[in-house]
């Protein structure tokens, strides 16, 4: 039996996956009103292809519980956030995960930590742990990192597509696991040590993460000399080794704009590019802001409440609105104290916002300038709805005459 700790958006998804595929696996979370509603057979965010797989794996036989269950094989996919001042990996909740399967499991079990860590998290501060609470590493309880690479609004086809790492001290266990996952994945699993695949993962994160700056450092001298940033990508990418990401508004999300932070929190003398990479990505934001400015002088306009702003998530089509570019903005426009802009999302219907609408005419009414910060289906099938309006489309996808660009 496999013991899922932690049912977010990568351990639900992987405990439904394996479970769906013959595998006897009980889901562990804290959070009562989240087991609760899980074994009523409900789920807590969209995914395309989730309500199927919940009912496949609940007909297999999933259980949710508090609990954590005595067996021999634990994967841990719960939160590492990082540290904002010192940009380092948080591991707490791993730290307390690994602490809560030692008082429960049997001899020889093995550890898969699914949550993204900085390398050397494990080496730092789990064997440690392990080896204080008087368990022999390798004997008694085996370690594995087996960090995952879905993206959020494509869960269930690249959990089973996508090629994957796991990392191991011992290969046999390796090979243990890969079988595990093979059960659902049909993407290629390379079989490697326990710091190489901390790596890998941090790695693949900054990789995009110092792209996406490149692509929002160019939108920015371009705009200094007013010059087309998406023509000039455009031609740039027909070259044949040449493949520059999209600028954009800022980037979010739980992965991109945290993961490369743990490199420059581990090696800030070393880590150059990456610091200034994310600085630029989280300059974007308030590069925003300023546009809104600049484009509400040009117009004539006064009232901060007539400007909008169009989407709350961190990207299109997903419910996620963990570090996104239009919170950070909402946050900056109350450092400047100058509050007021109302915002609308199809995908958040709690109300949870100031000036927040839930309807798109309404909001389209309540304001003149309209800035797109995410491109959801529901803004690309209602353009005709923007010709009458200013808009600020940071997503170049609206392609009317009054449009501005960041
Ligand atoms: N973005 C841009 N310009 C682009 C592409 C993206 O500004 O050209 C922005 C998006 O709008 C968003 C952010 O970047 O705000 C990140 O979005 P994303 O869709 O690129 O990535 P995530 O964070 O949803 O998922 C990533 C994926 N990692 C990589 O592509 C290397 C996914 O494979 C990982 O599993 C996931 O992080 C994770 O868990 O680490």
């Amino acid at each position: 039996m496999v013991n899922v700790i932690g049912l977010g958006y990568i351990g639900l998804p992987t405990a439904l996956m394996m479970a769906a595929h013959g595998i006897e696996v009980i889901g562990t979370d804290y959070n009562k009103e989240l087991v609760h509603a899980l074994n009523a057979g409900h789920i807590t965010f969209k995914e395309d292809g989730l309500d199927d797989l919940i009912n496949k794996a609940v007909s297999a036989g999933i259980k949710f519980t508090t609990e954590y269950q005595a067996t021999d094989m634990y994967i841990i996919s719960v939160p590492t956030p990082y540290n904002k001042f010192n940009k380092k990996v948080n591991p707490d909740y791993v730290i307390s995960a690994v602490k809560d399967v030692m008082k429960v499991c049997s001899k020889g079990t093995t550890v898969v930590i699914e949550s993204t860590i900085s390398p050397g998290t494990i080496d730092k501060y789990i064997r440690p742990i392990v080896e204080e609470n008087g368990f022999i590493i390798g004997q008694d309880l085996n370690l594995v990192h087996a960090p995952e690479r879905i993206i959020p609004g494509n869960i269930i086809y690249e959990l089973r597509h996508n090629n994957r790492t796991i990392g191991a001290d011992d290969n046999a266990i390796g090979k243990k696991v890969k079988e595990l996952y093979t059960t659902f994945c049909k993407g290629e699993i390379v079989v490697t040590d326990i710091r190489t695949a901390e790596m890998t993962k941090v790695v693949e994160n900054t990789f995009r993460a110092v792209n996406i700056a490149f692509a929002n450092e160019l939108s920015k001298i371009c705009r200094h000399d007013n010059m087309d940033v998406y023509k000039i990508i455009e031609i740039c990418n027909m070259h044949p080794r040449v493949n520059i990401l999209q600028p954009g508004p800022g980037v979010g999300g739980h992965c991109i704009s945290v993961d490369p932070w743990f490199l420059v929190g581990d090696y800030p003398t070393l880590a150059k590019v990456i610091d200034e990479a994310m600085k630029t990505n989280d300059s974007m934001p308030d590069f925003v802001l300023n546009r809104i400015y600049e484009i509400m002088k040009e117009k004539g306009l006064t009232d901060i409440k007539r400007v909008g702003l169009y989407g709350l998530t961190y990207k299109e089509n997903v419910d996620d609105i963990r570090e996104s570019p239009t919170l950070q903005l909402l946050e900056s426009q109350e450092r400047h104290l100058a509050t007021g802009l109302k915002v609308y999302d199809p995908f958040i219907t709690e109300d949870i916002f100031m000036n927040q609408y839930h309807n798109l005419d309404e909001f389209l009414n309540s304001v003149d300038l309209v800035v797109v910060m995410v491109k959801h289906n529901e803004i690309r099938m209602n353009v005709e709805k923007l010709v009458d309006k200013i808009v600020l489309d940071c997503q170049n996808i609206i392609h009317l005459p009054n449009v501005y660009h960041i």
